[in-house]
């Protein structure tokens, strides 16, 4: 037995799964995962000593790579002040400014320490300021854990939300209602319905949790102005796609702004960090200045804000890496895509900028019953030979692919020499 192995079965008995977070078990493409002991670059080494080319990017933070030299020495250089004070500091403000340049909807913003925290307390605030109690979300798209966020999907499209996963109370998730990716006439039926209870929908720009799927054209612009026209609250979820497909992330990409925005991964550059924020007469409703309560004992801390700010100052003062990467990635997936055709495959390739999925299914994946048709065995055994390969690909169909600035063009051609050996 090798050491992950030997890992990964010590780590089963004392936590749940053997892991912190559950995709990280591999259960879903049926393997064990390699315990992984460093990372530079686009290079993971497990405690074997094999190296991985990384598409997960530690599941999105790592636009720039591993232990990017200026990031790694601001946090060394704030380890030194101290690790946390739970008082106010320089560097929050200093981030919450850069945030706010940098995303055209955010006037104001809390930090948080989870892009769970941030979308739980986005909707909270929204509801603080709509007095309203109904939410929507769509199918397929992940929001993090919070109980009214775990909704079956398809749950909510007649009467109320039902949990997705146990230990969530019904109660809780009568409030949320759902509707499929890009199918705006559900969302307007729901608001024709119960318009003036809807306090908020909540959106992935891009949906990345399901594997990658584009908005339509017109659908972000139709939530726009069903929001607008019966007063519910915006909230894109930018966890993923914000500081991804450009500085100022989907609702830059796309020209749709939001009311509110939540964010994390990238604004933490790996350390935990979360961020809501949006429109100044929303964002006063939260504690201490408004009757929304939210708060959290290591929120805006100064390592993890060193981090973050650091790596999103990178972000602003080099747009031009937005340009290569993005260039890179097209091309990358593109040829992913020739491949595919080539060996007579009818497999999807969805992309968007340094984001995308291969879908093992002939169906144009448009939400997530589309997405469903995808044969999650053919990815199993893809992604496990990937993985054998030494390609760090996602264990699972419904998540993504994240390349970086770190990846060299010998490692993508090295990918795609070893992708078209498995398709
Ligand atoms: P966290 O609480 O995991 O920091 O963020 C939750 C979250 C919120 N919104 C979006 C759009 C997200 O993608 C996420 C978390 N993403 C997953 C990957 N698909 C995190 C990986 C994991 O769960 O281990």
């Amino acid at each position: 037995m090798d050491k992950s192995e030997q890992i990964f079965s010590e780590g089963k008995k004392y936590i749940p799964g053997g892991v912190n977070s559950p995709v990280r078990a591999f259960a879903s493409i049926e393997s064990t995962p390699p315990v992984i002991k460093k990372a530079d670059k686009a290079v993971l080494w497990d405690e074997d000593g094999n190296s991985y080319i990384d598409f997960v990017g530690s599941w999105g933070p790592m636009i720039l790579g591993h232990n990017h030299p200026l990031v790694y020495k601001s946090v060394v250089e704030a380890a030194g002040c101290g690790l946390s004070f739970g008082a106010a500091t320089k560097i929050e403000v200093d981030m919450a400014k850069l945030i706010c340049e940098m995303v055209p909807s955010i006037e104001m913003v809390r930090m948080v320490n989870s892009g769970t925290e941030a979308v739980m307390s986005a909707v909270r605030v929204a509801r603080g300021y709509t007095h309203r109690n109904k939410i929507i979300k769509f199918d397929g798209c992940y929001h993090g854990h919070s109980d009214g966020l775990l909704v079956a999907a398809g749950s909510g499209v007649m009467t109320a939300g039902v949990p997705d996963c146990a230990g969530v109370p019904e109660n809780v998730t009568k409030d949320t209602l759902t509707a499929s990716y890009n199918r705006l006439e559900e969302v307007e039926a729901h608001f024709k319905r119960r318009g003036e209870e809807i306090a908020a929908v909540v959106v992935e720009p891009v949906a990345a949790n399901m594997g990658v799927i584009l908005p339509e054209p017109g659908f972000l612009e139709g939530l726009r102005k069903l929001c607008n026209a019966y007063g519910a609250v915006l909230i894109f979820d930018e966890v993923i796609t914000g500081f991804r497909l450009g500085p100022g992330g989907a609702q830059e990409y796309f020209h749709v702004t939001p009311d509110l925005t939540t964010l994390g991964k990238i604004i933490g550059a790996g350390m935990p960090v979360g961020a809501y924020g949006g429109k100044r007469e929303i964002m006063e409703m939260a504690a201490p200045l408004g009757p929304v309560y939210q708060a959290g004992t290591l929120s805006g801390n100064p390592v993890a804000m060193a981090a973050g700010i650091t790596l999103l100052r990178i972000l602003k003062e080099h747009p031009e890496y937005y340009k290569k990467l993005n260039e890179t990635s097209d091309a990358f997936f593109g040829k992913i895509k020739e491949i595919i055709k080539n060996k007579g495959k009818n497999y999807r390739v969805n992309h968007i900028a340094s984001l995308g999925s291969i879908f093992f299914t002939g169906e144009r994946v448009l939400d997530y019953v589309t997405a469903k048709t995808a044969d999650t065995q053919a990815f199993g055994r893809y992604a496990r030979a990937m993985i054998k390969k030494g390609i760090y690909v996602a264990p699972s169909q419904f998540e993504a692919m994240f390349l970086s600035m770190a990846h060299t063009k010998e490692q993508l051609e090295e990918t795609l020499k070893k992708i078209e050996e498995i398709i």
